[in-house]
């Protein structure tokens, strides 16, 4: 390659670095579930959201929506470790609470609610978007 060839293709992919740089991109709503802790990524926005979850742990975890009264507007099944699905939701511009409720007993007897060992996070629907 020619210095000058070499030139032109460094100038190419700094603009192309630039122009993704530059383009918006509204990432499809996902949320995954370890333990203990759910992490929601991408836009969640007013109107059908196809939400993709996966269980990145290594129990079973579930996905309970609720919005900010506390009324529940969904719940998955228990999702197997390793696994995804994909939920079908609207939701309304405000603020939802994103939480696992499985509790489940130990050998011991000691239980371990998952929702209390810090399985809840909350995603806010925008209306400026
Ligand atoms: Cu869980």
């Amino acid at each position: 390659m020619t210095g000058r060839m070499t030139s032109w293709f460094i100038l190419s992919l700094l603009l192309l670095g630039a122009c993704r740089a530059a383009t918006p991109t509204q990432e499809a709503p996902t949320v995954e579930l370890t333990e203990f802790s759910i992490m929601a990524l991408g836009t969640f926005d007013p109107g059908p959201n196809e939400i993709t979850v996966h269980n990145e742990g290594e129990f079973g975890h579930t996905l309970v929506i609720a919005d900010n009264e506390g009324t529940v507007l969904d719940v998955t099944g228990v999702i197997a470790p390793g696994e995804s699905s994909v939920y079908s939701i609207d939701l309304k511009p405000g603020i939802y609470e994103l939480s696992c409720r499985i509790v489940i007993q130990t050998g011991e007897g000691r239980l371990v609610d998952h929702y209390q060992e810090g399985m809840l996070t909350a995603v806010e629907v925008d209306t400026s978007s």
